[in-house]
């Protein structure tokens, strides 16, 4: 069935919208189209009393029919067009009937795209888009620019909308829920870190999801700036496919690349622990170098991150000396490999943040000592077994937690010893009993956490407490 494109034009005094979902996002598509006097409607899966009763009397004053409980044909196939929010499936049978009778859907970030003015730097991919994002923010404002750092990482894009809209540059995050439904979204700067399985709970196969994240480029034109990882063999087996395969399509604006393999390309690399801009990334015509020695980002996978938002922040108008600035005051964001104390020379470390099997890779390559690793939560159906050389190589225990603790335990046990914990403070526990001076404690999931907690942030602050309540701890 061929979908029905969603266009400006349909945002009009007036026009009837109908706005699915009312969290952070399905919220600010409101408060964004009543500012510009559309008609809204809301609909949510949740009953009346599970939503917020200040929301509820707020929306019950601007909204034209207020569904809860539920998502009805009635409602969906009655509207203009459908704004819905990234984490409604888009194959619920309400959209279905909406898509047949040729009502267009689109997400938040395409809508707000429709209509933002300001330059835009958008940032993608499976793992370090939140840290390349703030990073971002950094670089700006240590540039002397205004900024507005917002989309996945928790601030909506309608909210800068309602906003005076006086930033010099908007950076995005963009999740591939969001790409999936961005309708025309063009970024004068797209990012894509790195692909590896993720959401696969969500999306057909692995393709389908990194189609998603190639469609951060799908609008841009000759002139925009693509900034691809040259490291990552996902991307790079796009390369030269120079058209369709698929729904995979490589950028047709001017691409630049990061990475230690960058075979000729025009990019950013790192010396050491220096970023070195060159070819036609440098954009003062020499060679650019950026220390980040004695830097938060001075390890991996944060030089990665480094590389890619030095490159887009240069190519938007941000000076040398403000991007030196910025990378010296930035502060890493909580739940990434962070070490939270050290007790019986035991390190412990909350990666909380580490939700799929990729980002798991990637703490335990970062890893120099034996490990005991506390993983499990909410399966996203990702392949273990990508997992299993450095299991066998770093990991000396495994405690799993959690809906998918006995699937790991069945991938896992004939690599190393695993035990099952009821609770993440008891996995804490029993890592710690394992443990000898020398070892770290790693809760790096694999998994999301809705199984067990409001989200991965509350998952770490639970790990945090419960390695804090040991004997002998000693707070970083
Ligand atoms: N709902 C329905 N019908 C459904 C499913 C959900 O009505 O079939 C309703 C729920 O009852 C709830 C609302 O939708 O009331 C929740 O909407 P949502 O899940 O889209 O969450 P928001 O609060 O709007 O947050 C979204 C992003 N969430 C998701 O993508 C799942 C946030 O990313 C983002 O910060 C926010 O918009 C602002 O842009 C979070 C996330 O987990 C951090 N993202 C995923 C990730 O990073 O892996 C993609």
């Amino acid at each position: 069935m061929e979908k029905k494109l969603f266009s400006k034009r349909l945002i009009r005094p007036h026009s009837h919208a109908l706005v699915v979902g009312l969290g952070r996002s399905g919220l600010s598509a409101v408060n964004f189209l009543k500012s510009i006097s559309v008609r809204v409607s809301v609909s949510d899966a949740f009953p009346m009393d599970r939503i917020d009763g200040q929301i509820v009397e707020e929306l019950t004053q601007k909204v034209e029919k207020f569904e809860t409980g539920g998502h009805s044909k009635e409602l969906f196939t009655s509207v203009d067009f459908i704004v819905v929010s990234p984490g409604v499936p888009l194959d619920i049978p309400a959209l279905n009937s909406a898509y047949e009778r040729g009502i267009p859907v689109v997400g938040e970030l395409g809508l707000a795209a429709c209509c933002l003015k300001t330059p835009l730097v958008a940032v993608t991919g499976t793992n370090g888009k939140s840290t390349v994002t703030t990073l971002l923010g950094e670089l700006f404002r240590a540039s002397g620019k205004k900024v507005f750092v917002g989309g996945n990482i928790g601030r909506p894009l309608t909210d800068y909308l309602v906003g005076p809209q006086d930033a010099d540059v908007v950076v995005a995050e963009v999740s591939s829920f969001q790409l999936d439904t961005a309708g025309e979204f063009r970024p004068d700067v797209a990012v894509l870190l790195n692909i590896s399985p993720d959401h696969l709970d969500r999306y057909d196969s692995y393709e389908a999801y990194v189609a998603s994240k190639f469609r951060i480029f799908a609008f841009q034109r000759p002139g925009d700036i693509a900034v691809l990882n040259a490291d990552d063999p996902e991307i790079i087996r796009h390369e030269r496919k120079n058209g369709f395969l698929d729904d995979i399509r490589w950028p047709e604006s001017n691409v630049l690349f990061f990475g230690n393999r960058l075979q000729g390309r025009n990019g950013a690399s790192l010396k050491g622990r220096k970023v070195v801009l060159s070819g036609s990334a440098a954009l003062s015509g020499n060679e650019e170098i950026y220390d980040l020695d004695g830097t938060s980002l001075a390890a991996q996978p944060n030089l990665q991150n480094a590389m890619a938002a030095i490159i887009a922040a240069r190519h938007m108008g941000c000076s040398d000396s403000g991007i030196r600035k910025g990378i010296t005051g930035f502060v890493p964001l909580p739940h990434r490999l962070a070490m939270v104390a050290e007790i019986g020379g035991v390190r412990y470390y909350d990666d909380s943040k580490a939700t799929n099997v990729g980002a798991v890779h990637s703490a335990l390559t970062c890893m120099n000592s034996p490990v005991i690793l506390i993983a499990g939560g909410r399966d996203k159906g990702g392949e273990y077994v990508i997992l299993n050389e450095l299991i066998r190589e770093k990991v000396k225990a495994m405690v799993l937690i959690g809906e998918a603790g006995f699937s790991m335990a069945e991938a896992f046990g004939s690599l190393t010893s695993v035990q099952l914990a009821d609770t993440l403070p008891d996995a804490v526990r029993r890592a710690s009993n394992m443990a000898g001076s020398g070892d770290a404690v790693l809760l790096s999931p694999a998994c999301a956490s809705f199984d067990m907690f409001n989200d991965y942030a509350q998952r770490g602050r639970v790990f945090r407490d419960a390695v804090n309540s040991l004997e002998g701890s000693l707070k970083c």
